[in-house]
């Protein structure tokens, strides 16, 4: 435990006068308040266990000091965002960087900071020390059999360690594709993918979800296996009702409507779940909300839209996690600033008149439309966010507490100035 419940109070305590006039200046004029609350409260982002050290870039890294050296430390920085914040309920676990020795030790650990263990992950994008074959050329869709059937085998393992941790999803990211033209068959790199992931569909337990995640390009330049929303669905729709598509932010061509692509992807009831990040070029992995905040409040709007529409639960219906790279900053203030983003969207999509936003729709009422958006996402609504942590005995200002009580400082006299955070 890196922070006790009387340092959050402590913090709480000045800023407390401020918040209540903030709080009721924002909310005097929005109906339904304790309804927006409940569900603020409810809502839990996936923190990456990835994403708790510094990934640095091709050309280089630059690390954080004090990073986690085990899984036991990346719990545990999570658990400290989830005491801060109230919204990192949750961890996404990547295999084989974290395998657990004790899957129940760590079900423990994880439970006494209120953590669940959301999607697992699986990684054949890379190859391990001691593995038969190589990833070279992809995975599922490879030429040779035996490199196909130890994809599907691992994906088989990671399985077998969600059950342990009490995970319910899958999410599987092909790097598969080739890099030059004539490199690979399309049709049959597809039908390999397909024959692979119609195996692994096969071995998920009866309550699971399989999530496909698809990209546009990188680490293959000419063609991705997976290379988009289409092909995703495409895939899911073969397996079954089990399996869906994930959308990750930063894996579009420039420019692509993402909330169109959400919006129908729900409707057909494939969405499955998301990967929360900005990004200005590609796949930045930058935090969230720092490039494009408009983008991700129209993103919110559709999710709300269409998850109220089929009477889904927001917490808990898709799965919600972040997938971010930090190269110059705090991977905790990174993640701090990330899910308060994520909190912000929503909470501003919540409040859109959505009565008023159909009437302007059915009178093609172009300006009035605009405005009720507009009118949703202009409103300061980091007091009620900050509300919904106070109420839960979290903290008004996160990020200051962070710096204030110097909580990196003590991971780096704690763990060292030159850890590495596994798997990065
Ligand atoms: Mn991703």
């Amino acid at each position: 435990m890196l922070i006790e419940k009387t340092m959050i109070a402590a913090h709480n305590e000045p800023l407390l006068k401020k918040h209540i006039r903030n709080y009721a200046f924002v909310t005097e004029n929005i109906l339904g308040i304790e309804e927006i609350l409940a569900k603020l409260i409810n809502f839990q982002i996936a923190i990456p266990s990835w994403a708790l050290g510094t990934g640095g870039t091709r050309f280089g890294r630059f690390g954080a000091g004090g990073e986690p050296r085990s899984l036991e430390e990346k719990i545990e920085d999570i658990g400290l965002l989830h005491q801060l914040n109230n919204a990192s309920g949750a961890i996404s676990l990547h295999i084989p960087w974290d395998i657990p020795s004790d899957a129940n030790k760590i079900k423990t650990l994880a439970a006494e900071y209120g953590l669940l263990f959301d999607a697992v992950n699986s990684n054949t994008f890379q190859d391990q020390p001691g593995q038969s074959v190589s990833y070279k050329f992809g995975s599922l869709q490879h030429v040779n059999a035996a490199v196909r059937k130890q994809a599907i085998v691992h994906n088989l393992e990671v399985i077998k360690h969600g059950i342990e941790l009490g995970s319910e999803s899958l999410t599987v990211w092909l790097a598969d594709g080739s890099c030059f033209p004539g490199q690979l068959n399309f049709r049959k790199a597809f039908e390999n993918t397909l024959a692979g992931l119609k195996e692994i569909y096969s071995a998920l337990p009866a309550n699971w979800k399989m999530f496909i995640e698809y990209k546009a390009y990188e680490p293959n330049f000419y063609s991705t296996t997976v290379g988009d929303w289409g092909q995703s669905y495409l895939y899911a729709s073969k397996l079954g009702n089990k399996a869906y598509t994930l959308v990750d932010l930063g894996h579009h061509l420039p420019n692509a409507n993402i909330q169109q692509i959400v919006a129908l992807l729900l409707n057909e009831q494939k969405l499955g779940g998301f990967h929360f990040n900005d990004s200005k070029y590609g796949d930045d992995d930058l935090t969230v909300g720092s490039i494009d905040p408009y983008q991700l409040f129209l993103i919110f709007h559709e999710l709300v839209e269409g998850m109220d529409n089929r009477k889904m639960n927001h917490a808990k219906d898709l799965g919600w996690m972040i997938d971010a790279s930090h190269n110059v900053k705090d991977p905790l203030e990174d993640l701090l600033q990330s899910v308060e983003a994520i909190m912000i969207a929503y909470t501003q999509a919540l409040l859109i008149d959505t009565n008023a936003l159909e009437e302007a729709q059915l009178n093609n009422d172009t300006v009035k439309a605009q405005e009720i958006l507009q009118e949703a996402y202009r409103t300061d609504v980091r007091p009620i966010i900050a509300e919904a942590r106070l109420r839960n005995g979290a903290a008004l200002a996160p990020l200051q507490l962070f710096r204030d009580q110097k909580i990196r400082e003590t991971l780096i006299k704690k763990r060292g100035e030159k850890t590495m955070a596994t798997g990065l």
